[in-house]
């Protein structure tokens, strides 16, 4: 009976021509849901059971007007103490997996590789991941969310060689503590924020620029040797015995082209490859994208430095950072269109002039409350694509997608926004046959926005930040979301 109904649906379906429409279209069984955040941005207790400080603590005390509204994360969704309640709103949303970052301030308060590990800070997470998987929630965890101890900034943070052998530590302290339960790592959250951010435009802590276009690449040669020690460390000592997997999230806009025209279609790819490919294509392939150690190493040089401002890998380097990852990993929130413009002056030292391309938005794209967010669907489905198409067809983690308001219950825009974007998805999974098997809210609930403080409202659960018992409340698209998780389904979309 219910064998004949279906075939005369899909009959139907295809005597009609309908390939995008009311036919069940589901998320298939392999894509599990989840919600996100992130140390710095929900915990508070900055100071607490011996956290020390981080880069983040220590440019928003220092440095108040960093922040548009002169806040910090002291506080913030105050989960170091209602983690309980945080899990408690995962599991009446229903997703499979919580995406959660951890502290290393609090975890190894003096940062250097075999310094003393604090023992609450570790328990908070142990309690953390217990309460989560006693609700049947799956723990995935980020090791660094852009909260550096301060002890090592003063060392010099990324750019110092030896920060890999103190990441290494961390990374298998973390193993060691948490593996038994926590089976998804992730080593780094959006690297570029941390490298380009940190140490080129300043945008981000330490908000360094004096040595953009240097310290920027330096920054990120480093992170990668990081990341792909943290990987062989899992690889070497804890993989058969725990069984779990490793990767590094990877942030990008699409790069949509100006036009038809070839320069423009180059513009774009280039884009791509300056945003996601900067690190994407040392865990794949070993190197820096070729057009970027082409375009780096040309403008070094006209610019009259005796060696190029993009370091260069050994061959055992790159042997040793090639294939270290188990997924690949994507942040992506929004799109712009690339063009193709003239070389810039030569004098001209950074990252920016190094891609050189015009970036550019369509005003009738719909705007959020961050200026740099404006919802264009398509560009995930697109993105996904590219992905699959650049790095031989991986399994792809949507770690973080998103919309920001400023606030209140009724989220409609967000609502709207995760409707399209889940469609989006769903094209690129059903039609298009990208292997995507995770996609990730951000965020869980509203929280500290790095330098937009609490003025930009990314989460599913409002929250009081003016009552000091951070009391949580579910907007409309938490019923949204649930909603999705539980039917698989996006409304409008199934009979
Ligand atoms: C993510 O980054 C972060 O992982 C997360 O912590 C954050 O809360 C979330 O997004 C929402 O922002 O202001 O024009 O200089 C997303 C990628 C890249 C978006 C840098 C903001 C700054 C652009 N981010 N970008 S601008």
């Amino acid at each position: 009976m219910e064998y004949k109904l279906v075939l005369l649906l899909y009959l139907s379906g295809l005597t009609f021509g309908i390939t995008n429409a009311a036919i069940n279209r589901t998320f298939p069984a392999t894509v599990k849901f989840g919600a996100a955040t992130a140390s710095y941005q929900v915990e508070g207790a900055w100071n607490e059971d011996g956290k020390s400080e981080n880069i983040w603590d220590h440019i928003c005390h220092e440095n108040p007007t960093y922040i548009v509204d002169q806040t910090n994360g002291d506080i913030a969704c105050d989960s170091y103490h209602k983690y309980k309640e945080d899990v408690t709103m995962l599991k009446d949303l229903g997703v499979d997996f919580y995406r959660f970052s951890i502290s290393w301030s609090r975890v190894i308060p003096g940062g250097v590789a075999g310094s003393p590990i604090n023992q609450l800070g570790i328990d908070y997470y142990k309690n953390l991941v217990q309460e989560l998987v006693d609700n049947g929630i799956e723990p995935m965890v980020s090791m660094f969310h852009w909260d550096l101890p301060e002890a090592l900034q003063e060392l010099g943070g990324w750019p110092n060689s030896q920060l890999v052998d103190h990441f290494a530590y961390y990374a298998r302290t973390l193993y060691e503590e948490l593996g038994d339960s926590v089976k998804h790592w992730m080593t780094f959250n959006e690297p570029k924020q941390t490298c380009l951010a940190g140490y080129g435009d300043g945008g981000k802590a330490p908000g360094y620029t004096a040595a953009s276009g240097v310290a920027d690449y330096q920054c990120t040669h480093i992170l990668l040797k990081a990341h792909a020690k943290a990987y062989h460390i899992y690889d070497e000592e804890f993989r058969a015995e725990q069984q779990g997997s490793v990767g590094i999230v990877i942030d990008t806009a699409w790069y949509e082209p100006a036009s038809g025209s070839d320069e423009d279609k180059e513009a774009a790819e280039r884009g791509l490859q300056f945003n996601y490919g900067w690190y994407a294509n040392p865990v794949v392939n070993g190197n820096y994208p070729q057009v970027m150690i082409d375009r780096i190493d040309e403008r070094s040089a006209a610019q009259g430095y005796e060696i190029s401002r993009l370091p260069k890998f050994t061959d055992e380097e790159i042997e040793y950072i090639k294939g270290t990852h188990d997924f690949m990993a994507l942040n992506l929130y929004t799109a712009t269109y690339a063009e193709a413009i003239e070389e810039s002056d030569i004098n001209n030292v950074g990252y920016y002039t190094d891609l050189n391309i015009n970036q550019f938005v369509d005003e009738d794209w719909e705007e959020s409350a961050s200026s740099w967010l404006r919802v264009v669907p398509w560009g995930l489905r697109k993105t996904v694509n590219w992905i699959s198409k650049t790095y031989d067809n991986p399994e792809i983690f949507i770690t973080e997608n998103g919309f920001s308001d400023t606030g209140g219950l009724e989220d409609d825009g967000r609502i709207n926004y995760y409707k399209e974007y889940l469609s989006s998805l769903l094209e690129a999974i059903l039609d298009d046959g990208v292997n995507v098997t995770r996609y990730t809210a951000w965020s869980l609930m509203d929280n500290f926005e790095w330098t937009a403080g609490y003025s930009e409202r990314f989460g599913m659960y409002s929250v009081d930040f003016e009552d000091s018992d951070r009391p949580r409340t579910p907007k409309a698209s938490a019923a949204y979301y649930k909603q999705v998780i539980a039917t698989r389904c996006l409304v409008d979309m199934c009979e």
